[in-house]
This record gives C-alpha cells, structure tokens and sequence, in this order.
C-alpha cells in the first residue's frame, strides 16, 4: 500500500491550497512555487504513486486530468500562445511528490527544453 502524500491531504481540504477544480476524479491547484505565469498542478483524487502505477482502470481519471488541464488552459487565458503539460517520474525525472501530478505552465515562452 503507497504511502499517502501531501496531495492527499489538500484534496480532502485538510491544508490550504489554492483549489481551481475539483470534481469526483481529479483536483486542480495551484503550485505553491509557481515557475511561470501559469503553473497549475492536475492529480487524480485516489493515489497513483508514479506513472509506472497507472493501470488501465485509471484511465477515465487520466483522461480527465487532460481535460481539465485544456479547460484551465483556457480559463488562464494561455491556450491561444501554448503551454506546456508536464509529469515527472522518479528520480531521473525529478519527482517530488510521489502522487502523480501533471504540471500546466504556461504565461511566458518556455524555451526549446523539455523541462
Ligand atoms: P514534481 O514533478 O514532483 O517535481 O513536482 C512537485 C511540485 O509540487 C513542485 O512544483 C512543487 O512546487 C509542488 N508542490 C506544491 O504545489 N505544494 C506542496 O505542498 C508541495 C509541492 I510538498
């Protein structure tokens, strides 16, 4: 059994975030480090430690998560000049939160790097 993280706590609300979205699947805040105009974080409600967890029963979350992320792209105001969808994993790929998370910058250039 994954441990629960921090991300598990601000989606039942028990530590303050600033929540954009929440429906039965997902939640929507933003980060509390922004690294850009736009930088909001989009996770399933129930744990998924990494993106090597993710099971075929977990794709109507995931696919919500992508639909979300398009709806608050475009509430930001940001779909028009782009943005970037982001999931790290493990170490190699900087997680630091080990519940899935896919991060929506945007607001400024974001350069020719994948990260
Ligand atoms: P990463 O993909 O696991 O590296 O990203 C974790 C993000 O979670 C990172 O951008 C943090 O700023 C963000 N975050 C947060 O928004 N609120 C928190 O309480 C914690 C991390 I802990």
């Amino acid at each position: 059994m994954a441990e629960e993280t921090i991300f598990s706590k601000i989606i039942r609300r028990e530590i303050p975030a600033d929540i954009l979205f929440q429906d039965e699947l997902v939640t929507a805040f933003r980060d509390i480090s922004p690294q850009a105009p736009t930088h909001i974080l989009i996770i399933p409600n129930h744990l998924i430690p990494t993106t090597n967890d993710i099971k075929a029963s977990d794709e109507l979350a995931l696919g919500r998560m992508m639909s979300v992320a398009a709806k608050l792209a475009d509430e930001a105001g940001i779909a028009e000049d782009g943005y970037r969808l982001i999931m790290n994993c493990n170490k190699h790929g900087g997680q630091e939160v080990y519940h899935i998370h896919m991060h929506l910058v945007g607001g400024k250039p974001l350069g020719s790097m994948l990260n």
